[in-house]
């Protein structure tokens, strides 16, 4: 299947929705499914680019945790070309980790990344001058995610940045229950069917579980970051810059 290949995986009526799970069925629909789901995340992953530009420092570590199909890895390998740095990719899901390895191969970039099957909660972060976590700490277990933000602090050398970007939800009922219908309409307008709508919803109840900005703010400022705040957001999506201090 071609990285183009389009998203139909909830279109038709089923009797009952396990929960999602990143196999190789989503796997040959990523690319198509992230776009059309995720309001701004080619903003996100093109800035993560300029943000590594800015960060990455000769000589350190650049992490992509959750790495999919490698976008943000790839947008941070492409602006720090010009300065020797490594960069690791690192997802638990095997087919997007099989998947990359064809993508950066294909980039030439299979020297320059090494990519990692592992569960982020355990993988060895060091010497890094910057770490990505667009859309996957939302579905980590509430319970490990102060020790993962922990373990990423202390892996930054002083003045690197953790970028992180999450489905959040929102304090206010009614403003939580409009930025969800909001997000839907966003999904109607990319060609989604209600039916796609609802059995996806379905299927990551319970799998993905978006918190506040605030609790993302006040957990980052408790492991230790200096500067927090929030460089992007559309509706319920947003990704903050957490900036460790020198
Ligand atoms: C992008 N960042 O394109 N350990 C390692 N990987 C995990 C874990 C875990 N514990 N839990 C989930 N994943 C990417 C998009 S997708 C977001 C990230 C989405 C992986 C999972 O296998 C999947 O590849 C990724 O995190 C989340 O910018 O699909 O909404």
């Amino acid at each position: 299947m071609k990285d183009s290949d389009s998203d139909r995986l909830y279109a038709s009526p089923r009797l009952s929705i396990a929960g999602f799970a990143f196999n190789h069925a989503v796997v040959a629909v990523f690319p198509d499914m992230i776009k059309r789901s995720v309001p701004g995340y080619e903003t996100i992953v093109a800035m993560t680019g300029t943000l590594a530009r800015r960060f990455v420092r000769p000589h350190t570590h650049c992490y992509d945790l959750g790495c999919s199909l490698g976008a943000s890895l790839l947008a941070m390998a492409a602006a720090t070309s010009d300065r020797p740095r490594h960069l690791v990719g690192v997802d638990n899901s095997a087919p997007m980790i099989e998947r990359c390895q064809e993508i950066l191969q294909r980039e030439c970039l299979a020297t320059d990344a090494e990519l990692l099957c592992e569960d982020i909660a355990t993988v060895p972060i060091a010497n890094a001058s910057m770490v990505a976590l667009n859309f996957t700490l939302q579905f980590i277990p509430l319970e490990q995610r102060q020790a993962l933000l922990a373990k990423i602090f202390a892996g930054l050398n002083p003045g690197g940045v953790l970028v992180l970007s999450e489905k959040v939800a929102f304090g206010d009922e009614d403003h939580n229950r409009l930025m969800i219908d909001l997000h839907h309409d966003f999904k109607r307008a990319n060609g989604y069917s209600d039916l796609e709508i609802s059995q996806k919803r379905s299927a990551l109840d319970n799998v993905l579980i978006p918190e506040t900005l605030e609790a993302h703010r006040q957990r980052l400022r408790e492991v230790g970051f200096a500067s927090v705040d929030v460089w992007f957001q559309c509706f319920n999506f947003a990704s903050l810059i957490a900036i460790r201090g020198e």
